[in-house]
Formats: structure tokens, C-alpha cells, sequence
């Protein structure tokens, strides 16, 4: 979609730091980390939020689930954990209008 940074990211118009890419998702680390380890994974299709993935292309979710498991055993996360956050609108405080989930990890993480 035109004028979405995540959008530019995937077709490599804007740089980023790949850590994974396949024909449906795409991860890279993020600009501004709030732990060690601070990875987006999002679909290469452009969706606002989840709320706006239409049930027949919910498989998309599954998939970029398994990158996240398969990013957090890289990350050595199994034994110590991590978090996924999915930011879903405004009052989530969602900055960009592209699906994205964060993986943080590396240190013990306060709540909310
Ligand atoms: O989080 C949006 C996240 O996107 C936030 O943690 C910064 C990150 N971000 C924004 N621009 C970039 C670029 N260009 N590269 C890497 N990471 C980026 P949200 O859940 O929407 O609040």
C-alpha cells in the first residue's frame, strides 16, 4: 500500500534489519527497542490491523506464528521466555497501520 512505512520495508524501498523472509512474511528488527532482542514479524500484504483480516485469510496469523516460534528458538527465548505483542488500534497505541507483531525478549519484562 502506498505511503506505509512497513509496505516500503518489505519491498525494500526503506532499509530494515532482515531476520527472516519468506513469499508471505517478512521480520526485521525494530528501530526503536525496548529490550536486548526486538523483532517485528509481519505479512508481506498490507492490513491495517488484525481486526481487519478477513476470516478466509486468517491463515496468515498461523504462519506468522510459526516465524515467531522459529525466530524465538533462534533467539534461544525457550528457556527463559519472551513476549508477543499485537498493538490493534488506537487505543492499543498502534503507530503503524500495518499487522506487525512484536517478539521482545532477552531480559525480564514488566507488565502491562
Ligand atoms: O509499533 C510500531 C513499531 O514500529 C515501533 O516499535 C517502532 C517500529 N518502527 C517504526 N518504523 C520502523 C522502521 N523504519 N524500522 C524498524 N522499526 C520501525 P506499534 O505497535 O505500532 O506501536
Amino acid at each position: 500500500m502506498e505511503n506505509c512505512i512497513f509496505c516500503k520495508i518489505v519491498n525494500g524501498e526503506i532499509p530494515s534489519t532482515k531476520v527472516y523472509e519468506d513469499d508471505k512474511v517478512f521480520a526485521f528488527k525494530d528501530i526503536n527497542p525496548v529490550a536486548p532482542i526486538h523483532i517485528l514479524v509481519i505479512p508481506k500484504k498490507h492490513y491495517e490491523s488484525v481486526i481487519d483480516i478477513p476470516d478466509n485469510e486468517m491463515d496468515i496469523i498461523a504462519d506468522i506464528h510459526k516465524i515467531i516460534n522459529k525466530i524465538a528458538k533462534e533467539m534461544n527465548f525457550e528457556q527463559n521466555g519472551f513476549r508477543i505483542v499485537n498493538n490493534c488500534g488506537k487505543d492499543a497505541g498502534q503507530e503503524v497501520k500495518h499487522v506487525h507483531y512484536h517478539i521482545i525478549g532477552g531480559k525480564t519484562l514488566n507488565w502491562p
